[in-house]
């Protein structure tokens, strides 16, 4: 294995640990809001601090940006861990079984590694660039859906920002004539995680953060797919709007949404 991969596992299992247990103990959870609907509990950053440790032993030299810390500069710029320790908070507020964690590393901008894990249903799905994608070992295939006819479609609904309600609401009004249902499961690693394992054949979110996808995105490129945003440009990590699922699927999705959208999702 990658040996940057090992220890990205080595710290999503240890977080996922710490996560599993503090579900058992809900009244050891104490949520506060970070903003309009937005939550973040002490189980996001004790998961954050343990994955920060793991890393901060193997590789003291490397940056690590994550979700509640922020960025944590290294002497190494061009080596960048990207965490979330918690992707679906939400859903572990409401005691609704379904996060994960979240952790890719990036070389000069080119992900290299990535893990997502979903420690109830310990599911640990894990790339390496060249390498394949894998769930608990087992090599993933994404969807051969030719087109949106049939499909599953996940997304989430731009919860903050919220300027966007109405373009969202008519695209996924375009898109409901076209493909068979959606899903809207809170954690959008583990959308991308579903997307490279077929669970679902396409995934499109408005406005996530680095974090939010970096480990999704490489699940989904070396399970077959693609990862691109509203307008087929590879502007992700900038605008925040993601596409994903095989080729024909992502291209049949752009085009269906495309009079639908306004100036600022062709950025
Ligand atoms: P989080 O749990 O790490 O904050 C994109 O949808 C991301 O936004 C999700 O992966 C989730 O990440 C967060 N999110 C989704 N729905 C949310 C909601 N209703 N309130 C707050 N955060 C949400
Ligand atoms: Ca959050
Ligand atoms: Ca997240
Ligand atoms: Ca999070």
């Amino acid at each position: 294995m990658h040996p940057m991969l090992n220890i990205a596992v080595r710290a999503a299992r240890k977080a996922g640990n710490l996560i599993a247990k503090f579900y058992e103990t809900p009244d050891a959870v104490e949520a506060s809001q970070k903003g309009n609907n937005d939550f973040v509990t002490n189980v996001d950053r004790e998961a954050e601090h343990l994955i920060i440790d793991v890393i901060r032993k193997a590789y003291p030299q490397h940056t690590i940006i994550s979700e509640e810390r922020g960025e944590l500069a290294g002497e190494d710029q061009d080596v960048q861990w990207v965490i979330d320790p918690l992707d679906g908070t939400t859903n572990f507020i409401k005691r609704l079984p379904h996060f994960s964690v979240s952790i890719a590393v990036r070389v000069k901008g080119r992900t290299e590694v990535a893990v997502v894990y979903d420690p109830m249903r310990n599911e640990l799905f894990t790339a390496a660039r060249g390498q394949g994608a894998q769930l608990n070992g087992y090599r993933l295939r994404g969807s051969n859906a030719k087109d949106l006819s049939g499909t599953i479609l996940a997304t989430g609904f731009p919860f903050k920002a919220k300027q966007h309600s109405a373009t969202y609401i008519n695209m996924v009004g375009k898109l409901f004539t076209q493909c068979a249902d959606f899903r809207r499961t809170g954690s959008a690693a583990l959308d991308l995680a579903y997307v490279a394992s077929s669970r679902v054949d396409g995934f499109f979110e408005i406005g996530l953060k680095p974090w939010d996808f970096a480990a999704g995105e490489l699940l989904v490129r070396e399970s077959g797919g693609i990862v691109t945003d509203f307008v087929g440009g590879h502007n992700s990590y900038v605008s925040g709007n993601v596409v994903a699922g095989n080729p024909r699927v992502v291209k049949a999705l752009l085009s269906t949404v495309r009079d639908e959208l306004s100036d600022a999702l062709k950025r």
